[in-house]
């Protein structure tokens, strides 16, 4: 952790149980970075609502813009080089994608929205699946949206806001690519994107930072999804 944002260990951090209730001290940072050791496989991905595998293990599903770093962030957390594909071709997941981490935990890779060349029916196709999987995913626990750190919350960010609040599951706000911006920029967006945060329904008033490429934030965000 270098960029002083969420650790538990820092000076002008905040402390480890900040606002939104998660643990995040040394010890529960460590054990689940174990946890996430532990095998984790592609199980399925799902191009239709209808193509989606039942499942009772708990889940977590990460949502945001086309190329904010979904996959890339999924990577990083499991310790896989290629286990969600990334690429900076955007618009490239166009399923959710489920892997399973030691049948305790699944991840769901949700397709990015807001790509400036998606058709319509693209566009309408993102909104039927991701409503109706939010809506019935008995299991879901947790949704995390992924906000590139450089742009902050654009226009296709609120729209999608509107369908996730819709679903009525908790979601959490995740800052990626942290490393793109200097640490002044990073915490005004930070702080911008809480301020919406708050007056959404069922969203944590708390945004994390992370950086895949450089693995800030990593470890607590490994702790929050065991937190689910
Ligand atoms: N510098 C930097 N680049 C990143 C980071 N995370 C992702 N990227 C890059 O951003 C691009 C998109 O990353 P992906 O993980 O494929 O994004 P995605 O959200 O899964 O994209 P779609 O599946 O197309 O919606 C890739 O070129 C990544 O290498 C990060 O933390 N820092
Ligand atoms: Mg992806």
């Amino acid at each position: 952790m270098t960029n002083g944002t969420n650790s538990g260990a820092g000076g002008d951090l905040p402390p480890p149980e900040a606002e939104d209730g998660f643990i995040l001290d040394a010890e529960t940072l460590k054990a689940a970075e174990k946890i996430f050791r532990r095998e984790c496989r592609f199980v399925a991905g799902a191009d239709s609502f209808a193509r989606i595998p039942k499942s009772h293990i708990p889940e977590v599903a990460f949502a945001g813009r086309s190329n904010v770093g979904k996959s890339s962030l999924i990577n990083a957390v499991t310790g896989r080089k290629n286990l969600a594909r990334s690429s900076n071709t955007p618009g490239r997941t166009q399923q959710i994608n489920f892997f399973n981490l030691d049948e305790q935990l699944q991840l769901a890779d949700l397709p990015g929205y807001g790509y400036a060349k998606a058709t319509r029916s693209k566009v309408h196709a993102w909104n039927t699946m991701v409503s109706q999987y939010l809506r019935t995913r008995s299991n879901l626990k947790r949704l995390f949206v992924l906000i590139d750190a450089r742009h902050g919350l654009l226009a296709a960010d609120f729209k999608a806001l509107d369908i996730i609040d819709g679903g009525g599951i908790p979601y959490i706000g995740v800052l990626t690519k942290a490393d793109k911006i200097k640490k002044s920029e990073l915490e005004a967006v930070k702080a911008s994107v809480e301020d919406v945060f708050r007056t959404r329904k069922t969203s944590f008033p708390r945004v994390y930072v992370t950086s895949a490429e450089k693995g800030w934030g990593i470890p607590e965000l490994r702790a929050i999804l065991l937190q689910a």
